[in-house]
């Protein structure tokens, strides 16, 4: 049977004709400009997982849960103005450290909330030598409300679709954005070698 595929989302924010792209600053992926997105949690929908990660407040939500959305925006704003005015070593006064540090990651995720997402591909990605293939759902959405802000883990910046920097990117991304940009739905497979070298792949349209 094998192990099961990692579940994870990717989701590329559009408006008028630029693209967002975060460079990632740390982890898998760094030094890339990439879409947003990340694992997908046990007990979330993949689209969930698309629409929390890097984008809202769902992350923290989850960890909090019980708090409806009101209570949740209300603890986002207070956190940030605790790490306005305190810097996030100091002890905060009206919820537990244990909370605020929840709090603070849900303001680390919150540059944007996306409403609609549509779901453009699923790349399977296989690594030589490593057993687990990466699952990637790519969504593709012009509806969002925020102003995309840096955190710690992504610099994002808008491209204009006819400069979208393949270069500093992963090398699969320039034989599937032509389909991202047209909105033709499409699988993917992409067979790795290290993390620079696609010794396989096939991409096939589907309706
Ligand atoms: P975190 O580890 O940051 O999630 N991802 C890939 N994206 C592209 N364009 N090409 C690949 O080729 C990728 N492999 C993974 C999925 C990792 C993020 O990176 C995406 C996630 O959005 C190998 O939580």
């Amino acid at each position: 049977m094998g192990v099961p595929n990692k579940l994870l989302t990717l989701v590329f924010v559009h408006k008028d004709s630029k693209v967002l792209l975060g460079m990632k600053k740390r982890g898998f992926g760094v030094n890339r400009w990439n879409g947003f997105g990340g694992k997908v949690q046990k007990g979330e929908t993949i689209e969930e997982g698309a629409k929390s990660m890097g984008f809202t407040r769902s992350k923290g939500y989850r960890k909090v849960r019980g708090l409806n959305d009101d209570v949740i925006d209300r603890e986002i704003v207070r956190a940030g103005e605790a790490r306005l005015t305190t810097g996030l070593s100091q002890p905060y006064k009206e919820t537990s450290r244990n909370d605020l540090s929840r709090c603070l990651e849900m303001l680390e995720e919150s540059c944007l909330t996306v409403k609609h997402l549509t779901e453009i591909a699923r790349i399977d990605f296989e690594f030589v030598g490593e057993e687990q293939i990466l699952e990637v759902h790519v969504f593709k959405t012009d509806q969002f409300e925020g102003e995309p802000t840096e955190t710690e883990e992504m610099r994002p910046k808008w491209f204009s679709v006819n400069d979208i920097p393949f270069k500093e990117m992963w090398p699969d991304d320039i034989l599937w954005f032509p389909h991202l940009l047209n909105g033709t739905k499409f699988n993917g497979y992409f067979k790795f070698k290290g993390h620079d070298e696609i010794v396989d792949y096939t991409i096939k349209e589907v309706s």
